[in-house]
């Protein structure tokens, strides 16, 4: 999903400063179509955003919007990002996006591993492994329906949007 910028100069321009702003040394004042997919923001400078910087899943948040993988940001990436996290975005784009940054190992199903990640993440170190493996026994338990313990995006959407809480969009 992108945004077409002809169709929003507006909301296009003020996005361009929002991102020039981060490092004006990268980015060109005027972009050209080719730079907008092609000069990237590094991860670190994108974390530091007021928005971003005190949520725990900021680096994971980073790569699922990255088209490198790595969490640097083109401005079409950035447009991306910020038209997801928007009021107005539909609930199933937030829910794919959603899926993505829990999807730690990026396997395409929520895994146990994902869900390790995601606890340790969420909690800062605050519990201990065998908590940690404790609370994914339950979940696993409780919301694995067919015993595979993988989920896959279309469970996940029907059954399990509680899950997705924690990323605040
Ligand atoms: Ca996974």
């Amino acid at each position: 999903m992108t945004f077409q910028l002809r169709q929003f100069p507006v909301i296009g321009r003020t996005v361009h400063k929002r991102f020039r702003e981060l490092r004006p040394d990268l980015v060109p004042r005027q972009m050209t179509e080719g730079q907008a997919s092609t000069v990237r923001v590094p991860r670190d400078c994108i974390e530091k955003m007021p928005e971003l910087k005190e949520n725990p899943f900021r680096r994971r948040i980073c790569e699922a919007f990255s088209r490198d993988g790595q969490g640097n940001l083109s401005f079409e990436d950035f447009l991306d990002a910020l038209s997801v996290f928007s009021e107005q975005a539909p609930r199933d784009i937030k829910v794919f996006y959603a899926f993505k940054i829990y999807d730690f190992d990026q396997d395409g199903f929520i895994g146990r591993n994902d869900l390790l990640a995601c606890l340790t993440t969420m909690t800062r170190n605050e519990l201990s492994p065998e908590e940690h493996q404790q609370i994914a026994d339950k979940v696993m338990e409780e919301a694995d329906v067919d015993g595979d313990e993988l989920w896959d995006r279309p469970l996940v959407i029907s059954g399990y949007k509680a899950i997705l809480r924690p990323v605040k969009f």
